[in-house]
């Protein structure tokens, strides 16, 4: 990989080029030629993040790379802030990601937020049961097979034994892909299996308390057979941004499957009268646990919203 300070001499011509990582007001860019360059906003208004596409130009005088423009996004991930504002998350995915594993025990609640967010945002999503050299506990195992009957594509693999890797990247050919999920599920791991040399290009890494090796940004690396991989640091939690999310169904598969079925159009599926989910729900044809998610992330998005705008509900 080419490392430039000003990438050549071509000063002031304007050039395309893919945020890799983003520091705010300035971002490690991969120019179409395959240089690297750190170039900074040209202005304040501009907000970029990893797997936007980009135009830059070169200050010959400063020897500075200006991102002067975003291009359109095909898509974009958001979260939410404590205020429920929305925060780019990452640009222009085809496809999230979400990893769970044996260890450490997987929140699932989060898993369902992410598969939330995706859906809303029309991002295809992947449930990658890692480490599939472990073994999940019978309640989670159970869980899963609830997540793949809603339709969520799920894979078992494992970056330490191979199992599942060969499936894992025909799926993500092309694809423009960000590994999500708890810290120590292996998404640095699986990146490491997927991207031949990344290692060596993994300057983004801390070491934790227990002395493990632990994802402190979000770094894009290009995939071999095409495409892109996005490997992201470990979260606690994950708020949708609440403004962003479907209003009918949050971006709950089966909640969306069922809702057309339901008495009122404007049906929240809590306490309404002859309402399709609570009726799958009663008739233990929806997981209880996802219906209790669903409720939960209904609360936070009323929650966030009135943060947003006091006085709205
Ligand atoms: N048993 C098992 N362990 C694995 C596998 N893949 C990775 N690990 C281990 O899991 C631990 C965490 O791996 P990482 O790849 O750093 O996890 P991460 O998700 O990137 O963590 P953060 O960067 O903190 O979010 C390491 O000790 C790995 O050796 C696997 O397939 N099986
Ligand atoms: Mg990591
Ligand atoms: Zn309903």
């Amino acid at each position: 990989m080419k490392n430039s300070s000003t990438g050549g001499n071509l000063a002031g011509a304007s050039r395309h080029g893919l945020v890799l990582v983003s520091h705010g007001l300035s971002a490690r860019v991969r120019l179409d030629d395959g240089t690297e360059v750190l170039a900074r906003a040209a202005g304040r208004g501009l907000q970029f993040v990893c797997g936007d596409e980009v135009s830059c130009d070169c200050d010959g005088r400063h020897a500075q790379w200006r991102l002067h423009a975003i291009g359109a996004r095909r898509s974009a991930l958001y979260r939410s802030n404590a205020r429920g504002r929305a925060e780019l998350v990452a640009a222009n995915l085809s496809l999230l990601v979400v990893v769970v594993a044996p260890r450490p025990e997987p929140d699932l609640f989060v898993v369902d937020r992410y598969l939330a967010a995706a859906a809303s945002a029309g991002i295809g999503a992947l449930l990658l049961a890692h480490k599939a050299d472990l073994d999940f506990t019978p309640a989670v195992r159970t869980e899963l097979a609830a997540l793949a009957a809603t339709g969520c594509a799920t894979l078992p693999c494992s970056a330490r034994s191979g199992q599942g890797l060969e499936e894992l990247r025909l799926r993500l050919r092309a694809a423009t892909v960000m590994l999500v999920g708890q810290s120590g599920v292996g998404k640095s791991s699986l990146l490491r299996a997927l991207v031949p040399g990344a290692e060596a290009a993994v300057g983004e890494l801390l070491r934790s308390d227990a002395g493990r090796h632990t994802t402190s940004a979000a770094r894009l690396y290009a995939l071999p057979g095409g495409g892109a991989l996005i490997d992201s640091p470990g979260v606690r939690d994950f708020a949708p941004a609440p403004e962003m999310l479907d209003e009918r169904s949050l971006g709950f598969a089966e909640v969306a499957r069922l809702a057309p079925h339901c008495r009122f159009a404007d049906c929240r599926h809590l306490q309404e009268p002859h309402c399709a989910v609570q009726a799958a729900m009663a008739a233990g044809e929806m997981s209880a646990r996802r219906y209790e998610s669903y409720r939960r992330l209904r609360r936070l998005r009323g929650q966030l919203l009135a943060r947003l705008a006091p006085g709205r509900r």
